[in-house]
């Protein structure tokens, strides 16, 4: 069978495919792909097609292998990078393109392939392909492998590991991190956990007071302004006395100052609220009479780092308006993918505080760090 590259065009990716398959077998490989523009008949404007270049096999001379894009990539940055390799360098890329060609085969019965964005020199494919399997956003993907295009020489693009490195790298440089928490003694740090229902937040406020008082050996305090649910006030009192911390209770913004004095004169004050669905105006609106009578120094969103993109990002944009500062992610254990946290961080440039990893009181939490994040993100790294 000939090894020269064969265009086929169709409506989606999967289309493509599947003639690719039906014309060429089951051992082809795909070279690129490309979004093109047709104009239809009896001026109906024009429609998108996807182009993909494939082979019949594995091309093993450089001549054979063609994985330069036809046209001009529509965005800088992702440009082909293989033109000027040696034969034996290019032979290698083919080979490194069959085991792309599997992710994609992958991807396809996973019902994704649609979102394999044309344009995408064969060295790309990989890396965005991962990012969309962690269910990165596409633009954000986009930007991203663009990013990696642009911090690699040619020849690095065939060392899996190269490419790994510079894929981590800038998916870290898309995740913003706020220094820990840092309280100095004898001066009050007042800080808030605020967030939709059932995240985490007295649980993490929990592990952070033990933390602050066992590790830093700070006095601590406590103050609930949940108290629309009796056993939420338990659950707080509980860790209180376990963790050996006074705990008051405010149960509406005017009585914010007699819960500081009933707490005197601590080093860290951490205010654990009611999970508030992002819908409910009321609510958050009266969440932020409550932080207008606390002032505290930082107000942290926490966020199970596993929901899907519309919900953290409507909550990120409703708990603004109670000045949320920082982010915590959640139940990372749990998460199946990152991506769309990633895409929050991206956009909302909220810079992440903490991380926690499992239930555990008051082990499973960990300052953000970026490079971890990104592994995590990449499935590099496990969460213990
Ligand atoms: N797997 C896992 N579970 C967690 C983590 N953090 C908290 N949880 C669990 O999530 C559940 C809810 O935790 P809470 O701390 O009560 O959540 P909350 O945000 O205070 O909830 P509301 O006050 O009802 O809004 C509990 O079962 C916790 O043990 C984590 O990092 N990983
Ligand atoms: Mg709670």
């Amino acid at each position: 069978m000939s090894t020269a590259a064969r265009i086929y065009r169709a409506r989606t990716m999967r289309e493509a495919l599947a003639r690719v398959r039906r014309d060429l077998g089951g051992d082809a490989v795909i070279l690129a792909s490309r979004s093109v523009r047709r104009r239809r008949m009896f001026g109906l404007g024009d429609r998108e097609l996807i182009e993909v270049r494939a082979s019949a096999t594995m091309p093993s001379s450089a001549a054979a292998i063609d994985v330069e894009t036809p046209t001009a990539p529509r965005e800088p940055g992702l440009r082909d990078r293989s033109a000027g390799l040696s034969a034996t360098a290019q032979a290698r890329l083919g080979e490194e393109l069959s085991r792309l060609h599997e992710r994609v085969d992958a991807l396809s019965r996973m019902g994704r392939i649609d979102h394999l964005i044309p344009d995408l020199p064969g060295p790309l494919v990989g890396p965005y392909a991962r990012l969309i399997e962690a269910e990165v956003p596409e633009a954000l993907a986009r930007r991203i492998v663009a990013a990696v295009s642009e911090s690699l020489e040619p020849h690095q693009f065939l060392d899996p590991r190269e490419v790994d490195a510079a894929l981590r790298e800038a998916v870290a440089l898309c995740i913003p991190v706020a220094p820990p928490i840092r309280a100095v003694r004898g001066t009050r740090r007042v800080v808030a956990l605020v967030g939709p229902t059932g995240v985490g937040k007295t649980t993490t406020v929990a592990k952070l007071a033990a933390d602050f008082k066992l590790v830093h050996g700070l006095s601590v305090g406590l103050v609930t302004l949940d108290t629309y649910r009796i056993a939420a006030v338990e659950q707080l009192r509980t860790y209180a006395e376990i963790i050996d911390v006074p705990l008051a209770v405010a149960n509406d913004p005017a009585e914010m100052e007699r819960a500081f004095d009933e707490l005197g004169a601590v080093d860290i004050a951490f205010i654990d609220t009611a999970g508030r669905s992002p819908r409910d105006e009321v609510k958050i609106r009266e969440l932020g009479e409550f932080m207008e009578r606390a002032r505290p120094d930082e107000v942290h969103l926490v966020l199970s780092a596993g929901a899907g993109e519309r919900t953290l990002h409507a909550a990120a944009e409703r708990f603004s308006r109670v000045r949320a500062d920082r982010l915590i992610l959640t139940k990372l254990d749990e998460a199946e993918g990152l991506g769309a946290a990633l895409g929050l961080l991206g956009r909302s440039n909220l810079p992440v505080s903490y991380l926690t990893t499992g239930q555990a009181v008051p082990d499973d939490i960990e300052p953000a760090d970026r490079m971890r994040l990104a592994s995590l993100v990449l499935g590099m790294e496990g969460i213990r």
